[in-house]
């Protein structure tokens, strides 16, 4: 037997008979893990980890304003982040604690002070932008060899989705991500507040529904990799699994991610402990535990996002970091967009916005 499945059996036994001193709460995004970290944490501190995952920001949000969660560690992305450090729903990080904090890379965390000030109540997990999943195969058969796989216009311009529909396309119900998105195809800011902007992105966005199989965010990745859809606009660590799995199950189907050429969102989400968390020092512990730069290049492997751990990058395999769709260069840099949090008056207009494209009426 090995080490590791020595000390995997143990840890289950020690799970058996609840013999842990404590446990910690973990709020994750679905499918941005190497879940062998978790067993990993529970053997190395001791301490019962409790994982649950989502896939929405805004789910996150409502459970974070209501309070009383019972998390001690959850990721909003940085504008999400930004607005609820305002209501108050975050406690500063205990410095003292974090030992593993000079891994962080200063690049990063430049970025994210502008939504948490001083990096104060915040860590980057892990960051990356939002665009393209495509089906190369299908998505040439049904448009054509000049189909515009790297542009907005495949899932904006009602000509490509009426013939894509066929194949199925699924966009994320995100809506702080997909109206800049539309906004950016229109040639407006994408991080407009402007209700008159805003409201542009509704007719647009009208236009392509009937087309759309589905709003979800994390069901595209099977999906995607099985073939049953052809076009996702989703994130880009999600479609690299997909094309992965794909691969792995030798389907015959070939997926690749495309940062739209007229410019892609950036997004940073941020591992945050919550101000009524029931376990703040384990909270701590588990921060402490991905600062770690192999324990953060084991999860970048994993899930082809990149990280905000400076350390971790020469533990990453060639396929991550040196792959400009993950660790963008400077000219790809250059066409990534971000956005700020919207005031709550205008979250309302987006709101209802989002509420009537999903219906579709
Ligand atoms: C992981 C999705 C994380 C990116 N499945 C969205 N912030």
């Amino acid at each position: 037997m090995t080490r590791r499945l020595l000390a995997t059996v143990a840890v289950a036994a020690l799970t058996a008979t609840s013999a842990f001193a404590e446990e910690v709460r973990v709020y994750n995004w679905s499918d941005y893990i190497d879940e062998e970290l978790l067993t990993k944490f529970e053997e190395e501190t001791g301490i019962k980890l409790i994982y649950d995952v989502f896939d929405s920001n805004e789910v996150l949000e409502t459970k974070m304003l209501t309070g009383s969660s019972g998390y001690d560690v959850v990721v909003p992305s940085g504008t999400f982040l930004q607005r609820q450090i305002s209501a108050g729903a975050f406690q500063p990080l205990d410095q003292s604690k974090l030992s593993n904090a000079g891994n962080m890379w200063d690049v990063i965390e430049a970025r994210t002070d502008q939504y948490d000030s001083g990096n104060a109540h915040s860590i980057n997990y892990m960051w990356g932008t939002t665009g393209l999943g495509v089906n190369v195969g299908k998505v040439t058969e049904i448009l054509g060899a000049d189909a515009p796989m790297g542009s907005l216009e495949l899932v904006f311009n009602p000509a490509n989705m009426e013939k894509l529909a066929e194949c199925g396309v699924h966009f994320l119900d995100a809506p702080a991500e997909m109206i800049p998105a539309t906004l950016q195809f229109l040639g407006e800011d994408p991080d407009s507040h402007d209700p008159e902007v805003i409201a542009k992105a509704e007719a647009v966005l009208m236009g392509v529904r009937p087309h759309i199989t589905k709003f979800h965010s994390s069901e595209y990745i099977n999906a995607l990799a099985n073939g049953d859809i052809c076009v996702a606009f989703g994130w880009s660590g999600d479609i690299l699994q997909a094309r992965d799995r794909a691969a792995e199950a030798e389907n015959g189907v070939e997926i690749a991610y495309n940062a739209p050429s007229e410019g892609a969102l950036m997004w940073f989400d941020q591992m945050a402990i919550p101000a009524d968390a029931p376990n703040p020092d384990a909270a701590h512990k588990f921060l402490n535990f991905i600062m770690d730069a192999q324990n953060m290049a084991a999860a970048s492997n994993y899930v082809y996002y990149a990280n905000g751990n400076k350390a971790s990058q020469e533990f990453l395999v060639e396929d991550v970091i040196g792959d400009t769709a993950i660790y963008p260069d400077e000219t790809t840099l250059e066409n990534l967009y971000t956005t700020t949090p919207y005031p709550q008056k205008v979250q309302r207009v987006v709101t209802r916005l989002w509420t009537k494209i999903k219906s579709g009426t």
